[in-house]
């Protein structure tokens, strides 16, 4: 008898575990409901996850960026020790179409980009080895920007993006004369490609001394020959003291951009 009862007494507690046991399930249950359903109402409430998709979708397009080269460095290790790239280290991720900068090494394309992204100077702190997305919100746009390394290994991808490119932006280092002629040959080299693409030519550094002036730019790069049929813009741009304002030309150059790329969407 008393085991019995013992056998009883032990089978109450059990009973009391399952209970206790089906309970948390269908509490823990609830609060996941509850979870999904904070998510709905916040997405729905706030809106704010849309602002940050962009800068999300970049993120993961860096990561993967990351992840791939890492995955050729195992495959071409001979060949990446040398620095040399022989495939593309991106293909086009994304669906959407993006804002081009392309320019020679040392124009200024990632210092100008950065600095059109925070409004205020902000100078590059190293060459673009590849790819450089940054995605810029304005009060009514998003604009995706894809800058590719000037350096001679990454100019060969730069035509293979002008066909996913919503416009060029072409940036030159107005006081390297010696190199104008090179930025002109391949900036008609990219253009020759796409008859319509929209071109924004970025007449940069007009902070030095030695810099060539807009018109004298123009006619360095044969901008007359560029055809009546695309559109076409030249700023003279300049970024100087970091953290400051930047100047209002960038700032209208950057109206221009964002209706520009919403009128080629
Ligand atoms: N004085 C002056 N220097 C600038 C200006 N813009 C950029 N620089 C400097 O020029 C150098 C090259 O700038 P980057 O922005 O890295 O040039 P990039 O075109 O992105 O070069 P790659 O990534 O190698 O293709 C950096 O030392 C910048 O600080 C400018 O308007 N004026
Ligand atoms: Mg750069």
């Amino acid at each position: 008898m008393e085991r019995g009862k013992g056998k009883k007494k032990g089978k109450e507690p059990e009973k009391e575990k399952i209970r206790e046991k089906g309970k948390e399930e269908k509490e823990k249950k609830e609060v996941e409901k509850g979870k999904i359903k904070g998510k709905e109402k916040k997405g729905k409430e706030t809106g704010k996850e849309e602002k940050n998709k962009c800068r999300e979708e970049e993120k993961k397009e860096r990561e993967t960026e990351k992840e791939k080269e890492h995955l050729e460095g195992k495959e071409d290790k001979e060949k990446k020790d040398n620095n040399v790239l022989t495939k593309p280290p991106l293909e086009p991720l994304e669906k959407n179409k993006q804002i081009l900068v392309l320019g020679l090494d040392g124009a200024g394309k990632t210092s100008v980009l950065h600095s059109l992204a925070l409004n205020k100077v902000q100078h590059s702190v190293a060459p673009t080895q590849g790819f450089n997305a940054v995605c810029i919100n304005t009060e009514d746009s998003q604009m995706e920007f894809l800058e590719i390394g000037g350096s001679e290994p990454f100019r060969s991808y730069w035509e293979m993006y002008l066909s996913r490119g919503l416009l060029l932006i072409f940036v030159v280092d107005s006081a390297d004369h010696n190199r104008l002629p090179e930025a002109k040959k391949h900036l008609h080299q990219l253009i020759g490609t796409n008859p319509i693409l929209p071109l924004v030519v970025f007449a940069n550094k007009q902070d030095l001394e030695t810099a060539y002036r807009i018109t004298d730019i123009h006619e360095a790069l044969a901008l007359s020959e560029v055809g009546n049929d695309r559109k076409m813009f030249l700023f003279g741009t300049q970024v100087t003291e970091n953290g400051s304002e930047i100047p209002s030309v960038m700032q209208d150059a950057k109206d221009l951009i964002a209706h520009l790329a919403a009128d080629m969407q």
